[in-house]
């Protein structure tokens, strides 16, 4: 009898890299320090009715949010394993104010830096609902050897080197892209490793579900209104009414609708005028999963998310994600409305 033999994160990103003939290993070395750190924020997110790590951990982050306990732990985490791993020079992440730069000899002549939410969807940390890690992996802009600063984190998503989550929901798992498709992993507790599960993941060009808040509709622009409205009609062609699913926590949202096909919309609101999710560590990495997928992510207004030019570290942005067809016609119904 054939052994069970999965192949491991670790070998699928060699392989992969192995397509790059400058490739030094680097990069693979770095994602998997990633996994490491992700296992160990899984061990904590499955005990967190039985250790002392759910609720809030007293402080407010820079976006004005309650820090919780697990977001506080999983930030710790993950600029630690990369700290220690000598490949990334700085790091930006939701949980932290300004960029956290590393002085050590060996980080300082890292070629990497990364942005990351080192714990998506927040509000689901207490009732033991799916919630995610999210990076985005960069190379420097300034030279090594020196400290990072901010401007190097001041890249267009289309710069990124890799990007992924890691959604810890029945099962956890790791999905990334290096530009080569988006494959998943999910990770095997028994043996503790994270194996190939899905291979060039695809998102299929039309869904029917629609992914949204539809408890801020009186906020929404009119051409979200009038997209939800479309949604909701019966057409048996288009298979509508589609469904509507929204967990709260985007990696879980993003993973369904990129399995099974459909639009996750975070549009600006009359509230939030620059929506709510963020450029750097939300959608960019987002957007370049889903466009390797072979889906798309735009503002809603024709403009591709890896394509804008960040302008400020915790910069906000209205997120049109999906299957390509649905997304073109959201933009549709936005285009009715622009001035
Ligand atoms: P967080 O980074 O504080 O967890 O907020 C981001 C989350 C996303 O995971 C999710 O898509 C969105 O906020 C949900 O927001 P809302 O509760 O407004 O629908
Ligand atoms: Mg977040």
């Amino acid at each position: 009898m054939k052994g069970y033999q999965p192949q491991t994160l670790n070998e699928v990103i060699i392989q992969q890299q192995s397509a790059f003939p400058y490739a030094k290993g680097e990069l693979s070395r770095l994602l998997s320090h990633l996994g490491v750190a992700a296992k160990i924020v899984h061990k904590k997110v499955n005990k967190a009715g039985l250790v002392d790590i759910l609720g809030e951990a007293g402080e407010i982050n820079v976006q004005g949010e309650d820090q919780k306990k697990l977001d506080v732990f999983a930030d710790e985490t993950f600029i630690n394993a990369f700290r220690t791993s000598g490949m990334v020079a700085g790091v930006a992440s939701e949980e932290q104010d300004n960029v956290v730069v590393f002085t050590d000899e060996l980080s300082m002549n890292a070629n990497y830096i990364i942005c990351m939410d080192p714990l998506d969807g927040s509000s689901n940390i207490d009732v033991n609902v799916s919630i995610g890690t999210i990076f985005s992996i960069y190379r420097r802009i300034s030279p090594p050897g020196t400290a990072v600063t901010e401007a190097d984190f001041m890249q267009e998503g289309n710069k990124q080197v890799a990007a992924g989550y890691v959604v810890y929901g029945s099962s956890t798992m790791m999905v990334y892209t290096t530009g080569l498709g988006t494959t998943g992993f999910t990770l095997d507790p028994s043996i503790g490793e994270f194996c190939l599960s899905n291979m060039f993941m695809e998102t299929p060009k039309e869904g029917t579900i629609y992914s949204i808040n539809e408890g801020n509709y009186i906020k929404f622009p009119q051409g979200v209104k009038d997209y939800i409205k479309y949604c909701q009609i019966e057409d048996k062609a288009t298979k509508r009414p589609y469904s509507s699913r929204y967990i709260g926590s985007l990696v879980a949202d993003f993973h369904r609708n990129l399995l099974k096909g459909g639009i996750f919309i975070y549009p600006k609101t009359s509230s939030s005028p620059n929506g709510k999710l963020r450029l750097l560590y939300e959608c960019n990495p987002m957007a370049f999963l889903a466009e390797q997928a072979g889906g798309r992510a735009t503002d809603g207004y024709g403009n591709r998310i890896m394509d804008i030019k960040p302008t400020e570290l915790h910069q906000r942005v209205s997120f049109f994600s999906g299957s390509s067809s649905m997304v073109d016609k959201a933009e549709e119904f936005m285009k009715k409305y622009e001035e």
